[in-house]
């Protein structure tokens, strides 16, 4: 395998944009002939973190998991995404011990007013109206990476912009 392994971890708002930035950043690297995996709530969530909800418990249980399942995939040599709300500093920065060099932070930065407005499966609107609880950016905090490797704003970037920006940072810091 004529690559290494590294975590490229996506941070945000649901809605801002995580998904569609990591499989963007996918499609372009699958171009350059290299090996990847996205790891999301729907391979993660329902199989392996089956057990867990969206209290602040169960989240930090939710991203300790993936950290440990992201080494493994990094120690095998495979750029893995990974696009999880991660509402926490600490949990996120626990990722990062774990991975050291190997651990990049893009913080997938967007308004939430944009991402309200966005609401595709109409979460927001389930949360403002109570029926859904502990929903991230209404009653349930969001903290924003202090230090990212990368920022993105989706707001105010094309997606096209948001991986043309993230992959010259992976390629002028060799990660990629
Ligand atoms: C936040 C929730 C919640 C609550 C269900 N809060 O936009 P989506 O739908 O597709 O992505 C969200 C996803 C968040 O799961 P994560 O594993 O990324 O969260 S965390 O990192 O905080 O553990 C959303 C859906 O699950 N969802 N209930 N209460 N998002």
């Amino acid at each position: 395998l004529k690559q290494k392994g590294v975590l490229i971890w996506f941070t945000g708002l649901s809605g801002s944009g995580k998904s569609t930035v990591a499989n963007a950043l996918q499609n372009k690297l699958y171009e350059k002939e290299k090996l990847t995996y996205i790891l999301d709530g729907d391979n993660v969530r329902h199989g392996l973190n089956g057990d867990l909800g969206f209290t602040i418990e169960d989240r930090k249980e939710n991203i300790r998991r993936i950290g440990e399942l992201s080494k493994l995939f990094v120690d095998t040599g495979i750029i893995t995404l990974a696009t999880f709300i991660s509402p926490l500093r600490e949990d996120r920065e626990q990722v990062r011990k774990l991975l050291n060099e190997d651990f990049i932070e893009v913080y997938i930065k967007c308004p939430l007013e944009v991402c309200e407005n966005r609401d595709p499966k109409e979460l927001y609107k389930k949360a403002r109206d109570g029926k859904i609880k502990n929903f991230t950016g209404i009653d349930s905090p969001y903290e924003e990476p202090e230090n990212p490797e990368i920022t993105v704003d989706t707001s105010e970037l094309s997606i096209d912009e948001c991986i043309e920006k993230i992959l010259e940072y992976l390629v002028s810091h060799k990660k990629v």
